[in-house]
């Protein structure tokens, strides 16, 4: 069989092609055409290799989903073993170990190439001839298990290297990994989906790169970074690391754009207190940062010491697990009526502060941990997060103790209200039946209410909005504007100043709270009247409602009545808005409490500036885009251009970010043209708008 010329070289460009926007788009993060255009291009080369088989080779990136799942993977021997770092937790031992490099090498200064130690899975990456033809983990050093289908699911990874010129051989080294973003876009379709889902991102990139099924695998959002090399032949290679890594980045290897090259030890420390300053703004987690000497003759020089090298070393943040004692366990029960697991420890010192509860999240996390009281229990604390329970250590538990049962343990009823605790079949949680009457239901539901991101009244905190339920003064999110108020028929004959002297009393009966701050707390309630739509439905407190969904709900629909007489078919025309949340919006306002709870804020003064209904977008090559519109265009205004591309699903954003995917530009286009070029954003003119919109 013979192929045509032009089709092999068609193939070979179309490859080239969608390669780099694979590029842009996974590993730079800055797309260049929208997502129907790569479509396109991908369909146009899958429809060439299959009228032509001999151009079907693995490395297309058509390809890169394996047909079949595996039996097992097979284990296989590392060409260099894959060592692990030894580890520093305080400064000294910092400089210990740039002393021990110093002394060594009889040098005074050192030059380290630095990164960030990423919270993932070591991986090799087998390159022969530029075409990855393995990919292993690291298993315990010498020998892994080969992993390569699922490896090339991801598409950070090139299936072949972007050089004219590749080396024999060339081993990638490198942490497989999930963005944390990523991460919660998972777990959130976990949820939809009723699967369980994962503890943190190391656990699900595990998870998933263990899959036997490389099509499951390939629908994980994993991605990789590399951080140096194993064996390699016929290359020459820089004499310096990060040149090494520039090298790897030229090859489009994907490598981290937070590594630096510093001197000394006073560079390695800098290093490490400002990567732990940015540590939770990072797009991935890591635990700690890799020093490494630039040098690589330097580092032959200095070889291994059992097993780990001496010129490297992992500086490690402060522990985020910690091992303690399991005391008993609390249920907590939430602003839905969730009734939640909390085990109470014997105080530990964790990831910076001393932690005396922790999560056990629900009765699937206690059976599938086996977490019983008495428990030796290792703790988490990560960044900002509630601390959990990760696992129990069997080999000290004690005899004696007794798998625990929260329904059992509560028997059957709320701890708070005594109303039926209820486990639908397919929920994983246990909830209390009581409602708005259930006062732990009510004061976390009151307090979402007066939250930051929703109706924002300061002041209005867990200690205030306990004693306001406890004593009955207020039990629904329309009492706080008239406190004190018993008769609500009165209403009518109060003035604003007896509602406030009303308020005001009703504060100063309560304890610590002084006139000042019942004064703050008044005033942050009244002014908490003149809202948006959006934080107003957001502070609804609309079960799988949060406040992206709110917005989105908002701008779709403009107005409160609109959305409250909408069908479940109706929100699903809203971007993200699936199935479940819309009968979840449905079925809060069927509720006649909650339509009664809405009409009376609105009587209170409760308001907001309704919109137009916008009207309903059409799937489009532009649906969930971000455009931003600057200078005068020729012929459109700027309000018929936002309405055209709203039309079709896209949003108009005021500045210019990372996340914009277009900008218009016109006549006069300022700072955001300019910002647009810098970040690489793909400017339009208005016939490269009207054209992408004809699509
Ligand atoms: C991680 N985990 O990010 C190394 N690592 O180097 C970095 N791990 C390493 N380097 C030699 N950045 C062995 C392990």
């Amino acid at each position: 069989m013979t192929v045509p010329q032009d089709a092999a070289a068609c193939v070979r460009q179309l490859r080239e092609e969608i390669e780099r926007h694979n590029y842009l788009y996974y590993v730079l993060d800055k797309p260049e055409i929208p997502d129907a255009e790569y479509d396109k291009l991908f369909r146009e080369l899958e429809r060439l290799e299959a009228g032509n088989p001999l151009l079907a080779t693995p490395d297309s990136p058509t390809r890169r989903v394996g047909a079949s799942p595996l039996a097992e993977f097979s284990q296989l021997t590392h060409r260099v073993p894959m060592l692990s770092l030894n580890n520093a937790f305080e400064e000294e031992e910092v400089a210990a170990f740039d002393r021990r490099v110093r002394e060594g090498l009889g040098v005074e200064m050192v030059e380290y190439a630095v990164d960030p130690k990423f919270d993932g899975l070591a991986i090799s990456l087998i390159y022969e001839n530029g075409i990855l033809v393995q990919g292993a983990t690291r298993g315990d050093g010498y020998t892994g298990e080969d992993v390569t289908t699922n490896l090339r699911t991801i598409k950070a990874i090139p299936l072949r290297l972007h050089t004219a010129n590749p080396p024999k051989l060339l081993e990638v080294r490198g942490e497989v990994l999930i963005l944390k973003a990523d991460f919660e876009k998972l777990n959130r379709q976990q949820r939809e989906k009723g699967d369980k889902e994962f503890a943190n991102p190391r656990n699900a990139a595990a998870g998933s790169l263990r899959q036997l099924d490389p099509r499951i695998t390939a629908t994980r959002p994993l991605t990789f970074f590399a951080y140096g090399l194993g064996s390699v032949d016929e290359v020459d290679l820089p004499r310096k690391l990060s040149a090494v890594m520039d090298y790897l980045e030229s090859l489009r290897v994907p490598v981290c754009r937070e590594r630096r090259v510093v001197q000394g030890v006073d560079g390695l420390l800098d290093y490490y207190r400002m990567i732990g300053a940015r540590r939770d703004g990072l797009p991935y987690d890591i635990d700690g940062v890799v020093y490494k000497v630039n040098n690589l003759s330097w580092q032959e020089q200095l070889g291994f010491v059992s097993r780990a090298p001496r010129f490297a070393i992992a500086h490690k943040f402060p522990a985020q697990e910690a091992m303690t004692e399991l005391l008993g366990i609390d249920v907590q029960v939430g602003r839905t009526g969730t009734l939640t697991p909390v085990a109470r420890l014997k105080p530990v010192f964790v990831g910076g502060v001393t932690v005396t509860n922790a999560t056990l999240h629900n009765q699937d996390e206690i059976d599938r941990k086996d977490v019983r009281i008495g428990d030796t229990v290792i703790v988490r604390r990560a960044g900002d997060v509630i601390p959990e329970v990760v696992r129990v250590l069997p080999e000290r538990r004690q005899p004696g103790t007794q798998a625990y049962n929260l329904l059992e343990a509560v028997r059957h009823v709320c701890p708070v209200c005594g109303s039926h605790v209820i486990r639908l079949p397919d929920e994983v949680a246990a909830r209390c039946s009581g409602g708005l009457f259930c006062p732990a239901q009510r004061k976390r539901s009151l307090l979402h209410f007066a939250s930051r991101t929703a109706m924002d009244i300061e002041g209005l905190g867990d200690k205030l909005m306990e004693q306001l339920v406890d004593r009955d003064l207020v039990s629904t999110p329309a009492d706080l504007y008239t406190l004190g108020l018993k008769d609500l028929d009165s209403l009518d004959r109060m003035t604003p100043a007896d509602l406030y002297e009303l308020g005001m009393n009703t504060l100063a009966s309560l304890d610590r709270m002084a006139e000042k701050s019942a004064a703050n707390v008044l005033d942050a309630i009244k002014a908490s009247k003149k809202t948006t739509l959006a934080r107003f439905i957001y502070a609804l407190g609309i079960r799988n409602v949060g406040e992206a969904t709110a917005k989105d709900l908002a701008r779709h629909f403009g107005g409160l009545d609109v959305l409250m007489a909408a069908d479940e078919e109706e929100l699903q025309q809203v971007p993200d808005v699936g199935p479940v949340v819309a009968q979840s919006i449905v079925q809060f306002f069927a509720e006649p409490h909650n339509r009664g709870v809405i009409e009376r804020l609105r009587a209170v003064g409760v308001h907001w500036v309704e919109g137009e209904r916008a009207p309903r977008p059409m799937a489009s090559a532009i649906s969930g885009k971000t455009f931003v519109l600057t200078g005068t265009l020729p012929s459109l205004t700027r309000d018929e251009a936002k309405e055209k591309i709203e039309a079709l699903g896209g949003k108009v954003s005021g500045s210019v970010s990372k996340k914009t995917d277009y900008v218009v530009a016109g006549v006069e286009a300022g700072s955001k043209l300019a910002k647009a070029q810098e970040l690489g954003v793909v400017v339009l003119d208005e016939n490269n708008l009207i054209e992408l919109l004809g699509k």
